[in-house]
């Protein structure tokens, strides 16, 4: 019987299906990683491993796991494993796109609100009892309806987020390797320079997946060319801004806030200087963190291993 590792506990439903064709060891944590040399004891005898984020798969384990045939990673981002190295071991890798486009672009617009109208803040006023009377501005915020949205990396997520930018009246910029021209007439957007974008922009929304050209694209140059009422969200991955360079543009007033969803090291502790901004909104890497989403995400995996190890094609392979 053919082994599948998974390296993180997942649902019930999830190891069920699979324990019917295969034999199935998970890790039993769903909160912590599995350790590296566990992952590379695992991985010996397995012809399938379900992997995380925080699971890095490179040269060092693919030459301990002469039976693996594919890698299913419960992410559409895959910055975590070398391609490159996978293929040359002719082992397949797949990935879930599309099930968390629309979970993905709502936690994007909802940080973007968040941020824009000072909500962590006013829900914190409340709490902290200083709510003693209304006045004319009180945690006055800015405005996103009608106002100049700029989307860096314009895929499935950066299109659901226009949709829901074209439902404000806001008008869409954006920038990505090759113009998009169905989202051109479906959102009249249009596609512009890195530096038009951050300069027009009232709201600067990161979703470039993370590769050698994208790491640190945005940096201190970028945030000062930024308008100074204008926020910065990100919600696709944290190393394609210096993050120095974002806490400066946040501390000198080069920028008005951000939205954050990723971080340059994942996970931050408390003390993290981000947290100390008021005008910060930070969430932990929830991007697609619906129940029913984190379900399909795991289905899909689950269904690309079964497939691959009967023989089948893959539903989602990364190419
Ligand atoms: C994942 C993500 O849930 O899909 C991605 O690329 O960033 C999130 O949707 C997260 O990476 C957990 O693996």
């Amino acid at each position: 019987m053919k082994k599948v590792f998974v390296t993180r506990k997942l649902d019930d439903e999830i190891i069920d299906q699979l324990s019917q064709h295969f034999k199935v060891e998970e890790w039993p944590h769903d909160d912590r990683p599995v350790p590296r040399e566990e992952l590379i004891k695992q991985v010996s005898d397995s012809h399938a491993l379900l992997t995380m984020l925080s699971d890095q798969v490179d040269a060092e384990l693919l030459e301990k796991a002469p039976k693996l045939e594919i890698v299913a990673n419960l992410a559409v981002g895959y910055d975590n494993i070398d391609i490159n190295e996978v293929k040359k071991h002719g082992v397949i890798i797949t990935n879930t796109p599309d099930v968390l486009t629309e979970t993905t672009a709502d936690l994007t617009f909802s940080l973007l609100m968040t941020a824009a109208r000072r909500m962590i803040e006013a829900d914190q006023y409340i709490r902290n009892g200083k709510w003693q009377s209304w006045s004319p501005y009180l945690l006055a915020g800015s405005d996103i309806h009608h106002k100049t949205i700029g989307i860096i990396g314009m895929g499935n997520i950066g299109q659901a987020v226009a949709r829901r930018a074209k439902g404000f009246e806001m008008d869409v910029l954006y920038h990505t390797r090759s113009p998009k021209p169905k989202a051109e007439d479906e959102f009249n957007a249009k596609h512009v320079s890195l530096d038009e974008l951050l300069e027009q922009s009232d709201f600067v929304v990161c979703l470039a997946p993370l590769t050698k050209e994208t790491r640190g694209m945005l940096g201190a140059e970028q945030f000062a060319r930024m308008k100074t009422s204008a926020f910065f969200i990100n919600a696709g991955r944290g190393p394609v801004v210096n993050e120095s360079a974002l806490i400066s543009a946040l501390q000198n007033g080069e920028i008005a806030g951000a939205g954050l969803d990723v971080f340059e090291e994942e996970p931050i502790s408390s003390d993290h200087p981000l947290l100390s901004l008021s005008n910060v909104v930070a969430v932990p890497h929830i991007g697609s963190s619906s129940r029913a989403t984190r379900f399909a995400m795991m289905k899909l995996c689950a269904d690309n291993i079964e497939h691959v190890l009967n023989g089948k094609e893959p539903i989602t392979e990364v190419r």
